[in-house]
């Protein structure tokens, strides 16, 4: 039996949800340019990643029931995948400005394109409200269609929180590296990250399959939000010691005053004549006081550093995998497949 989705087969499933989309925006009147302009931003944020997210909902659909899903299952599975990756455009479209990034996927960020600029906040919102226009026309009469909208609502609001405290820990006219702690880390980096990235997906397909409990969503949560700060992790780690041209972005979190997972080891682990450097260069926007940052992250080994916290994070997630008590209608693979995708993950 195939064990995961083909990518292309959700691939194939965006161009006629993006044409009801589309056609939806129609209905408004709207005049022939922005309908055009609509089009561009939803074909340039929505796909062209790497889809992690959204195949993770048949693919989580499919590791449940444990046979083939029908076509309509398929279809439906494959159309909140694709809602998953809406979302995560408009985080990715508006935290690119927040964060002042360059590139994303190996083109410009949407904001950077010619003429879009800030125009890119309101293009960030529509994105977002197609997932509810979507919803409404596909899952209307779907006896979990409330829960599925409220799925939503919540991941979103706490993506918001965790960016809200991202930021505010990153002041760009205030450097003071006292202000940052694993505590805070901890916090952004589970909301910021895991619940949109790991808890929505696995959430989605156990509603949509109506296999959803209070008990199997909890055990759910708890093995991936743990997975998911592990995959922040991953992206910070990253950011510094990644190849931009496999991630395709140009890492920022140095020069953006970041609380990111490298910082914090390096301040517990800096002699008083690292850390004075760390005060003065950290969060600086100039190259050569990034280049000093990053001398001391290499001189401190963080990657290695990072690659033991990576085998002994893995180890404890097996563990849990390992446990999981499939009478509640879990299954192992489900996050098994979710693991062997980050692994070692180098974009
Ligand atoms: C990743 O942080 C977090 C997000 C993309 C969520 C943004 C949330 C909003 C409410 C806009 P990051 O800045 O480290 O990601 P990247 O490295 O991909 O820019
Ligand atoms: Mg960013
Ligand atoms: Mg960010
Ligand atoms: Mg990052």
């Amino acid at each position: 039996m195939a064990t995961t989705t083909k990518r292309a087969d959700f691939e194939a499933v965006f161009p006629t949800l993006a044409k009801d989309i589309l056609a939806h925006a129609k209905k408004y009147n709207l005049p022939a340019n922005a309908l055009e302009w609509f089009e561009k931003s939803l074909f340039a944020n929505t796909p062209g990643g790497k889809l992690n997210r959204g195949l993770s909902v048949p693919d989580t659909g499919l590791a449940l029931l444990q046979k083939p899903l029908t076509d309509e299952q398929f279809e439906h599975l494959s159309i909140l995948g694709w809602l998953t990756e809406l979302l995560q455009a408009f985080f990715l479209v508006s935290d690119d400005m927040m964060d002042g990034s360059i590139t994303r996927r190996g083109q410009p960020c949407w904001y950077r394109h010619e003429g879009v600029g800030m125009i890119a906040i309101n293009d960030s919102f529509m994105l977002e409200s197609s997932i509810y226009m979507v919803l409404k026309e596909r899952f209307r009469s779907h006896p979990a269609y409330i829960d599925l909208v409220e799925l939503f609502h919540e991941t979103t609001w706490q993506t918001e929180l965790g960016q809200l405290c991202d930021l505010i820990t990153a002041p760009e006219d205030k450097v003071d590296l006292d202000n940052f702690s694993m505590e805070k880390y901890m916090f952004i980096v589970t909301y910021k990250t895991a619940y949109y990235s790991f808890y929505l997906p696995v959430a989605l397909a156990l509603m949509y399959l109506q296999l959803a409990t209070p008990e199997n969503l909890k055990q759910s949560h708890d093995i991936l939000i743990p997975l998911g700060q592990y995959f922040q992790i991953q992206d910070d780690y990253l950011d510094n010691f990644g190849d931009p041209s496999v991630i395709g972005k140009i890492g920022t979190d140095i020069q953006d005053n970041k609380c990111s997972w490298l910082i914090n080891q390096a301040i517990a682990r800096a002699t008083p004549e690292q850390r004075a450097v760390l005060d003065s260069a950290y969060g600086r926007k100039d190259k050569v006081q990034e280049a000093k940052v990053k001398k001391i992250f290499e001189e401190m080994e963080l990657e290695k550093a990072y690659k033991e916290y990576e085998e002994k994070v893995v180890g404890e997630l097996r563990a849990k995998i390992a446990a999981v008590d499939e009478q509640s209608g879990l299954k192992k693979e489900v996050f098994e497949s979710f693991l062997g995708k980050i692994y070692k993950r180098t974009k």
